[in-house]
């Protein structure tokens, strides 16, 4: 069979990024390379989830208080262990863990980044055979290497991100990363088990026809929010609309949707739950980064998202994010 040598994997793909910078380590290529092959472990997982009997709930409930799939803590186990035992990395912190892991040896000690990930987000649809994804932040330590990491290192404003990226486990799997030079995509090819580059230099379009919100929770939204959603279904001069509603309820799809075609997605704060559900650390940070590599924005509503001062690991927002002139359309409502 002949092979397509243009097609770069993750590898080579990071490998020839660093032919650009003579003095890079290589260490952030290390580090994509670990989370491409937990990726790929977990991948076989989620694949066969409705075969054996990793399906359905673990019966612990996870540090949000939320019941936790056996495939979450599997996905956990798999990052944890990939991490740990590779040379890039001095720590993790885990939507599935109550407080940061610290990978206390010699080499991790001396390596330069941590980790802040979503195993396995969009945990409701696992048993349900739809689209489940994976979201990292990768961040610069801003303790002295060859110490332990500490919580400092990961209680960093989002923009500080270095890189950050997904895998979205869909029709096909694909692992998707941005650093400030650019987003690329790679689709998993089973027949070589390689994520091979499908999606290069990705851009968020301007302007998209999709909105993505849990209408269920219409009316515990504050009003200048229900208006924006109600000029979605309008259609006026000023928006375009109505838009098309999409909402899978896995965000790493959502979202990967809207950064393909162009759209907004939004998980507003209620009356119940004025943060909202998502995490700024593992779940908003990497979204946003990514997002506005790609010239698209994200904001809590008041604030940009990547200048949010994190003060817990586990904190929620509100989050909107998406399309520019989406983006800038929202503002004018909830401003
Ligand atoms: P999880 O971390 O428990 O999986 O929850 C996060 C998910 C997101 O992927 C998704 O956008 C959101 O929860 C959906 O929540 P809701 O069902 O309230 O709309
Ligand atoms: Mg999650």
């Amino acid at each position: 069979m002949d092979f397509n040598r243009k097609i770069l994997t993750l590898d080579e793909f990071t490998i020839q990024q660093l032919r650009d910078f003579p003095k890079a380590t290589g260490e952030l290529s290390r580090l994509l390379r670990d989370i491409g092959l937990a990726a790929k472990r977990v991948n076989v997982e989620v694949n066969k989830a409705g075969l054996v009997d990793i399906l359905g709930d673990a019966g612990t409930i996870n540090v949000q208080g939320e019941d936790v799939k056996k495939l979450d803590v599997y996905a956990n186990n798999q990052f944890l262990g990939v991490l740990r035992h590779g040379i890039s990395c001095a720590g993790l912190g885990s939507e599935e863990l109550d407080d940061i892991v610290v990978f206390d040896d010699e080499i991790s000690n001396n390596s330069k980044y941590v980790i802040m990930i979503d195993p396995l987000d969009g945990s409701s649809n696992i048993d349900v055979n739809v689209s489940i994804g994976t979201i990292f932040g990768v961040y610069r330590r801003v303790t002295t290497p060859g110490k332990p990491c500490d919580r400092s290192d990961f209680l960093q404003r989002g923009r500080n991100q270095v890189a950050a990226g997904y895998i979205v486990y869909g029709s096909s799997t694909m692992l998707v990363y941005a650093t400030r030079r650019g987003v690329n995509g790679f689709t998993l090819d089973p027949s070589i088990g390689e994520f091979t580059l499908s999606h290069p230099n990705i851009k968020c379009p301007e302007k998209g026809k999709i909105y993505s919100v849990n209408h269920g929770n219409f009316y515990q939204y504050d009003e200048k929010v229900k208006k924006y959603i109600t000029a979605c279904q309008t259609k006026t001069k000023e928006t375009g609309g109505p838009y098309t509603q999409r909402y899978i309820g896995s965000m790493v799809s959502d979202v990967h949707r809207n950064l393909i075609k162009g759209g907004i997605f939004m998980y507003p704060g209620t009356t119940g739950k004025p943060n909202g559900k998502l995490r700024l650390l593992y779940e908003c940070n990497p979204f946003a980064f990514i997002m506005e590599v790609a010239g698209g924005k994200a904001t809590n509503g008041k604030e940009r998202i990547l200048d949010i001062q994190p003060t817990e690991l586990h904190q929620r927002t509100p989050f909107f994010i998406g399309s520019k002139l989406m983006m800038e359309e929202l503002e004018t409502y909830i401003a």
